[in-house]
């Protein structure tokens, strides 16, 4: 049965039962009154319950942290990638069973929570490639028998505030560079979804054992956003890496921007599709759905404004009735299912709202938009995706609803007027163009063009690949975590400049003699 979840936590290495999950102090505190009980979005169920931490543990848990980055930082580089290469292994080995708890904890469907495994065991990959290019720049300096250079040293402990959609692939872009950056990391995981965490903290552990490390390199707190406001005013945090909703990054930007520490911010998005005359419909419906209904609407990725041109509004539009009404939604482990449950009532709630205010405003509701009740769907998560005729100044359509509404906005002229539908908003994480026309790509690609931190053509908003930098603008945040060269964030970097002649000129000619 999939839904022996108390099997997947066993091969997991988990010893659990339903009453009570009993976690080591690294990852929850002792009984108090903030025990959480986790159930499943997909049906309900008590998973498990986990301790959240306290004040007390969170200081204890920066003590180990602290204690183990005074080793960890003198492990040569290529030698901390080795430890992420184990990590990427046995992260291959248990991909089934975690891919199978992401989905059942979290509610996408299982297709996606294997690829979100994947997604940790690519950034592994890059990380262990990255472990023997921490390069700096040489620079010829301007006085002779001189020498400059820079440098990258490992920057301390790292703070990872990870979000309940991506419960661990998001933790690992930052953590596994995190390592091979010989910084050490403290995460604490939506208290949406801790299991996968405390799942991937075993996996680590045993891998830390064997190679005789301490545990304290990656930390796992669980707790609430009293955890998340201890790591972000913590001056002994330099970096405290944030993804979720730009309400919590403002929050934790200005907190840690108070004390002049590094924020690397991942916040809210309000996607677009820009389809144009020269789209090729039938590759960029596929696009526009998985975007739009795929994690149920619940990627920061997610497709949410299909910006098309008037000539094919009503093509598009019938090509989305035919194909909304035959989505498969139901159980995320149920081979098949295409849209799982939203992850608790209040998003459910979030849901319904937003199509309630943006009918007040004008909008057309097309298609959708009901919680779905009945024997197939327990837990009264499962809603029917929404399709709505919109326009892009209201003001519903410029907020970020993290639920599975499409709205479709038409524009009249060239490709610049749906540019600026597009840029129209206060964020800016991902953006795309459908077209055939070279033109209308390079003028979106353009300086002048997409403001978004991730701009693609005939691709879609969501399911990037590990290996380009990843983040946004505006309201995202601005941060850039993954791969390029995102992980200079993760190091403190310093130059040297080396006199190896017998004199000491001065920059600059400056004289200054003694
Ligand atoms: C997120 O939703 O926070 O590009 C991350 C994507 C995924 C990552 C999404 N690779 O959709």
């Amino acid at each position: 049965d999939h839904h022996d979840i108390q099997q997947i936590l066993r091969e997991l290495g988990i010893k659990a039962d339903n009453a009570a999950f009993s976690t080591g102090l690294i990852w929850g505190g002792a009984a108090n009154e903030k025990n959480r009980a986790i159930h499943s979005p997909a049906d309900g169920k008590l998973i498990a319950s986990v301790r959240f931490a306290t004040a007390a543990d969170y200081e204890q848990v920066v003590q180990t942290a602290q204690g183990a980055f005074q080793s960890w930082r003198l492990v040569p580089a290529p030698r901390r990638g080795d430890i992420v290469r184990q990590i990427g292994n046995k992260l291959r080995e248990f991909k089934e069973p975690l891919g199978k708890l992401v989905s059942y904890e979290m509610g996408k469907i299982l297709q996606e929570g294997l690829g979100e495994v994947q997604e940790m065991i690519d950034i592994c990959d890059f990380a262990v490639g990255l472990s023997r290019q921490l390069h700096g720049f040489t620079m010829h300096s301007e006085r002779p028998a001189h020498r400059m250079y820079d440098q990258y040293h490992p920057l301390g402990v790292v703070g990872i505030i990870s979000a309940f959609n991506f419960p661990v692939a998001v933790w690992s872009w930052n953590a596994m560079l995190a390592a091979v950056c010989g910084d050490v990391c403290i995460w604490k995981p939506s208290e949406k979804t801790p299991l996968t965490g405390v799942a991937v903290q075993h996996i680590i552990r045993d891998v830390l054992r064997d190679n005789e490390l301490p545990e304290g390199i990656f930390n796992l707190i669980i707790g609430d956003a009293e955890i998340g406001q201890l790591l972000a005013a913590d001056g002994r945090v330099p970096l405290v890496s944030a993804t979720g909703s730009t309400r919590m990054g403002r929050k934790v930007g200005e907190v840690v921007g108070a004390r002049l520490g590094r924020a690397l911010l991942e916040l809210g998005g309000n996607n677009a599709i820009i389809l144009t005359e020269h789209a090729d419909l039938d590759i960029a419906m596929r696009a526009v759905v998985f975007g739009a209904v795929g994690t149920a609407g619940q990627r920061c990725t997610t497709t949410r404004r299909l910006i098309i041109h008037e000539s094919l509004f009503e093509d598009v539009k019938q090509r989305l009735l035919s194909i909304y009404p035959k989505l498969p939604i139901g159980n995320p482990l149920t081979e098949g299912t295409l849209v799982g449950p939203l992850i608790d009532e209040a998003a459910v709630r979030g849901f319904t709202q937003a199509l309630e205010a943006v009918k007040q405003e004008g909008g057309n509701l097309l298609f959708g938009g009901q919680m779905l009740t009945g024997d197939q769907y327990p837990g009264g998560n499962y809603v029917q995706p929404a399709l709505v005729e919109a326009e892009n100044h209201y003001h519903t359509v410029q907020e970020e609803t993290f639920a599975p509404i499409l709205y479709l906005i038409k524009y009249s002229g060239d490709v610049d007027a749906a540019i600026a539908l597009q840029n129209g908003v206060r964020q800016g994480l991902s953006s795309s163009i459908f077209t055939l026309n070279m033109r209308e790509a390079e003028a979106f690609l353009a300086q002048a063009g997409s403001d978004c931190g991730i701009a693609n053509v005939n691709i879609g908003t969501s399911g990037a690949e590990i290996g380009g930098a990843f983040g946004g603008e505006k309201e995202t945040g601005g941060g850039r975590e993954s791969g390029s060269d995102a992980w200079k964030i993760y190091m403190r970097r310093q130059t040297n400049t080396i006199n190896y002649s017998r004199e000491l000129p001065l920059a600059q000619g400056i004289k200054f003699d003694i």
